[in-house]
């Protein structure tokens, strides 16, 4: 970085504090993750200077050569990740990713679509009032059992009979359950609808096997890749030959212009290291952390939405401790933890304040750590949540967590 110091040192500055923070702190935010040095090589690559609209071998400018290449192994190996058909990585988002196959499938301000709701676990992408999706489509949404907190799908394929929607999407960002993508396409099929899966928190998993992967089952997948997966920030769309040129088209022209190739380069180390066989040891160990600390929370008497986590989050419903979701995100903020205020089912507050707490371990594990060091965490939350105007023993924990997270690196091996 020292060029950035000599031209910048404001800014420079600026990461290095984000630098010491990320190091000396904990993340648990269940969407975050840590990349390797090999993928921020390539995200901070010359490959920004290029314009390279269109896809590999069809180009709408000149000297494309190298960025077909490394396109093309970015696709190539995000296809043999998941076993999928077809592949376009060019979406810069999540969000994107979405939007294209909801163009590519529905008629704006015409057709309707079912999701999950925000409130129970779903994406604003997925037809909250407030997002582009909401706002084109027509859209109803499921939630969760509130007895079980878990999916009806009795209740879900119910609704899809008496909505009949063009498309039923699947998927969520606050669910910490297994999704059982096979009776989301039954569902869909039984109403003549597509169904996507957005598996943007869970895609590291379904990769290595540890949940099941949607691969060839449901007919679109969205998908972010700097979360479970652990790359560049960014989105991916898998699908089936007979949907790739509808998919391409919905993503460039449709909706986007130049591919980031910077970080389509860093897509491709992302799904490289991935492909390699420590990664399934890696996406196991997110899973037993999170089941570790779980075990911690609920010992400590928290409320745990659905009992537990069969993935790489926790939700804690806090409604029984007399805090917000947001007042524990702060005070365990002040102690070097970082994670995020939560809607819960049955959710009485705004999503500012919310009743619920969002854990996940996907870039502790990064970081090498296990099960101990997760219950360590897990009464260091529990310890602050029990008394959140205890100053004393939110600068002790803040000690603690600063003496352990500084023996780990920050990047992965
Ligand atoms: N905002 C992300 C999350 O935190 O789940 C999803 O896009």
């Amino acid at each position: 970085m020292s060029h950035l110091a000599d031209t910048d040192p404001e800014l420079a500055r600026i990461i290095e504090s984000e630098r010491v923070r990320q190091v000396t702190g904990l993340e648990l935010i269940a969407s975050e993750n840590l990349v390797s040095q090999a993928v921020l090589e390539a995200m901070g690559s010359i490959m920004t200077n290029k314009y390279a609209e269109g896809y590999p071998g069809k180009r709408y400018y000149g000297g494309c050569e190298f960025h077909d290449q490394a396109e093309n192994l970015a696709r190539d190996r995000v296809k043999q990740l998941f076993g999928a058909e077809h592949a376009n990585v060019q979406p810069h988002s999540g969000t994107q990713a979405n939007m294209a196959i909801y163009f590519s499938q529905m008629e704006c301000g015409k057709d309707r679509m079912m999701s999950m709701s925000l409130t129970q676990g779903g994406h604003l992408s997925h037809g909250s009032p407030v997002s582009f999706s909401g706002r084109l489509y027509e859209v109803h949404q499921y939630g969760v059992d509130l007895e079980t907190e878990t999916l009806d799908y009795g209740a879900v394929e119910e609704q899809a009979r008496k909505v009949r929607p063009k498309g039923i999407v699947c998927g969520a960002s606050a669910y910490p359950r297994e999704i059982d993508f096979s009776a989301f396409q039954e569902i869909a099929d039984g109403v003549d609808a597509f169904c996507m899966a957005d598996i943007a928190h869970i895609a590291g998993l379904c990769a290595a096997g540890i949940h099941p992967n949607p691969t060839g089952t449901v007919d679109f997948i969205t998908s972010t890749t700097h979360k479970t997966l652990r790359g560049p920030r960014g989105g991916f769309i898998l699908c089936g030959a007979d949907m790739a040129q509808q998919v391409d088209k919905a993503v460039f022209p449709g909706m986007q212009g130049g591919p980031l190739m910077h970080t389509i380069a860093a897509k491709a180390v992302c799904f490289q290291e991935a492909l390699r066989p420590g990664y399934r040891d890696y996406a196991r160990q997110i899973v037993r952390n999170a089941q570790a600390m779980a075990a911690v929370l609920d010992d400590a008497g928290l409320r745990l939405v659905s009992g537990g986590t069969d993935n790489h989050l926790i939700l804690i419903d806090l409604s029984n401790r007399g805090i917000t979701g947001l007042e524990a995100e702060t005070v365990l903020g002040r102690a070097g933890i970082t994670v995020n205020k939560n809607t819960i089912p049955n959710e009485n507050r705004s999503p500012f304040v919310t009743s619920g707490l969002r854990i996940g371990t996907p870039a502790v594990t990064s970081r090498g750590m296990k099960e101990g060091e997760m219950r360590r965490v897990g009464a260091w939350i529990a310890r602050v949540l029990a008394d959140i105007t205890n100053d004393a023993v939110i600068r002790e924990v803040r000690g603690e967590v600063e003496a352990m997270a500084s023996q780990y690196p920050l990047h992965p091996a």
